[in-house]
């Protein structure tokens, strides 16, 4: 065989030689459901954070009235030491609570996001931050999807957990690795008239889930998901797209996986699922009192014996000064096996549903509301990369 080298055998040994196959250290890529006991995940990282900046996908505002008025317009370049080094002592209490759980816990890598990204489509002047790693990727069973991201600004926040795909599609046979197509990210990407319309325009317009992006490239942010074993259920939103969708559902279609699009009218301009629809455990879901699901999707749920339980309104509604996301963070929470969920310290309401009315056994209450200032919570700060659990058929 020496020789030839385009023989299986050959290209075998070749990739042996390169370390580009599976090296079989035995750990495995899987994550079915929302609830699964969980044996390893990352959570992400505040470091060099930077204020994202005004772009097409993303017009931010200051949330807090004195402060607007103070500085004037929103801010640019690097976020105060304290502000991150804040979050950090947070998400580093995370890691050491996972880890008293059992749960291995991996980092993204530190990167500079300060550097300017210019493509031949577009520019802008710094990056953000690797903090919420649910938007960047997937697990879903055993393939990783990196998402087809709709801002400018994190274009390439995938490259700080790049290190972790490698080695666990180096370790693991049976893992898929799939990117979407990166999005061009170009003007005509978005639609800027969405930006000009009023909250009644918005409410006019909401059944037809159509917002600042169009619908010309797939776009999804990876927290637009949440999985139900063999069935998947994807939000249209401001970073996710029907053509994104789409692209999904024949991704998955040949692993038998089903695609779904969850929707959500009452929510005038949504982003991830995970702060309105919440699943708990097989046949329960946390859902949003401000932001029901649509009737004909609650229908299915219902037919299949799914019940829906509102969550109360937030203990602490307010809102960190630079966060872009709603006082609804307060249902990010983070269920790492049956009957077992982290929550935010504060949310003492939702905690005490979770174990009376949830069946929740352990419930645990730590502190990350400065977390917060990076648009996420809990569950958004982390990325499943094992759970143990399988591709339950619960929508049969
Ligand atoms: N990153 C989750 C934000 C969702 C929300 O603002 O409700």
């Amino acid at each position: 065989q020496g020789r030839r080298s385009f023989g299986s055998e050959a290209r075998e040994v070749h990739v042996a030689q390169h370390k580009v196959g599976p090296q079989g250290h035995g750990r495995k890529l899987n994550a079915w459901t929302q609830w699964g006991e969980l044996k390893e995940c990352v959570v992400g990282v505040a470091d060099n954070a930077c204020f994202p900046p005004v772009q097409p996908a993303m017009i931010p505002e200051i949330n807090d009235p004195v402060l607007r008025n103070v500085l004037g317009e929103w801010p640019r370049g690097r976020k105060s030491q304290r502000c991150i080094d804040a979050a950090n002592q947070e998400l580093d209490n995370l890691v050491n609570v996972l880890e008293g759980e059992g749960v291995k816990t991996l980092r993204p890598e530190v990167m500079d996001w300060s550097q300017p990204l210019r493509t031949p489509l577009f520019a802008v002047e710094n990056q953000y931050v690797a903090c919420c790693v649910r938007d960047t990727v997937i697990t879903v069973g055993k393939t990783a999807i990196e998402a087809a991201m709709s801002r400018r600004d994190r274009y390439f926040e995938i490259l700080a957990v790049r290190q972790i795909l490698r080695d666990l599609w180096r370790e693991d046979p049976e893992m898929l690795w799939k990117a979407a197509p990166k999005p061009s990210m170009a003007d005509d990407m978005y639609d800027l008239s969405w930006w000009d319309w009023t909250d009644e325009e918005r409410y006019e317009h909401m059944h037809k889930y159509r917002y600042c992006i169009n619908n010309e490239e797939p776009i999804f942010d990876a927290a637009d998901i949440t999985r139900c074993g063999k069935d998947i259920f994807v939000q249209p939103s401001m970073t996710c797209n029907y053509a994104g969708i789409e692209w999904l559902r024949r991704e998955l279609a040949p692993q038998g996986i089903r695609v779904h699009s969850a929707h959500f009218p009452y929510d005038l301009a949504p982003s991830h699922i995970d702060c309105t629809f919440v699943i708990l455990g097989p046949h329960l879901v946390l859902t949003n009192p401000e932001r029901p699901i649509a009737d004909r999707d609650a229908e299915f749920w219902k037919e299949n014996g799914w019940q829906f339980v509102d969550c109360g309104q937030p203990d602490n509604p307010e809102r960190p000064a630079f966060s872009q996301s709603s006082k609804w963070l307060s249902m990010n929470i983070f269920v790492i096996g049956p009957g077992k969920v982290i929550v935010e310290e504060q949310e003492k309401g939702l905690q005490n549903l979770l174990k009376h009315q949830c069946g929740f056994t352990t419930v645990i209450p730590i502190p990350f509301r400065n977390v917060f200032e990076y648009g996420g919570s809990l569950h958004c700060s982390t990325w499943d990369t094992r759970r143990e659990d399988d591709m339950v058929d619960l929508f049969p």
